[in-house]
């Protein structure tokens, strides 16, 4: 009697405790949103890095103090936030962003202050947007902006952006793989045992 007691516990003590562990862990509970608005990053050389996101300029100048570069850092708009923007005497820029650590990412949206045309973005997926005009892009209702490894900016003259939101998948974690992995076994030992008992 003890020892069937025991056994209902323990089978029904791990069916939980599997659940748990994977969706503690698995890749879309680590998702994250990532506002970068060009105030606390750090410019140097050619790059810009702000919360873990790399701007950097293809073969370009660098970035610059207020007309320093290719692209600046200034508050063109007001509001107490920088904004990346081209600067106009020194033409345009290509930019591949991407996070330092290799995440995987989804586009959640930009808010663009102003543009004069030809601005567009283009997603690892393939998927392109022209920017066209002064707006807040939502990108979670365009479809191709999701599980990124690195936007690309085209030909920014003119293009004063405000802020980008990232959503993060933060599953290059081995940590993270192996508690996952572990819910996972657990979980088919568990149903191995529950199956074989009943
Ligand atoms: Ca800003
Ligand atoms: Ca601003």
């Amino acid at each position: 009697m003890t020892n069937k007691l025991t056994q209902l516990n323990y089978r029904w003590l791990l069916y939980p405790l599997a659940i748990l562990l994977c969706l503690t862990f698995s890749p879309t509970s680590m998702a994250t949103l990532i506002t970068i608005d060009f105030d606390s990053g750090l410019a140097m050389g050619n790059t810009y890095t702000e919360n873990g996101v790399i701007f950097s300029e293809v073969g370009g100048v660098m970035f610059g103090p207020a007309d320093g570069g290719h692209l600046q850092l200034f508050d063109s708009n007001g509001d107490s936030s920088n904004n990346l923007q081209s600067s106009g005497s020194h033409g345009c820029c290509h930019i591949d962003i991407y996070f330092a650590d290799g995440y995987i990412f989804d586009l959640t949206s930009v808010d663009v202050s102003a543009d004069t045309g030809l601005n567009q973005l283009t997603a690892s997926s393939g998927a392109i947007f022209g920017i066209d005009g002064v707006n807040i892009y939502d990108f979670t209702t365009i479809p191709g902006w999701s599980n990124l490894s690195s936007l690309h900016l085209d030909d920014i003259a003119g293009l004063s952006i405000e802020s980008m939101v990232f959503d993060v998948h933060k599953v290059s974690e081995p940590f993270t793989i192996f508690l996952l992995g572990l819910g996972l076994i657990i979980m088919a030992y568990s149903r191995r045992e529950f199956v074989s008992r009943s």
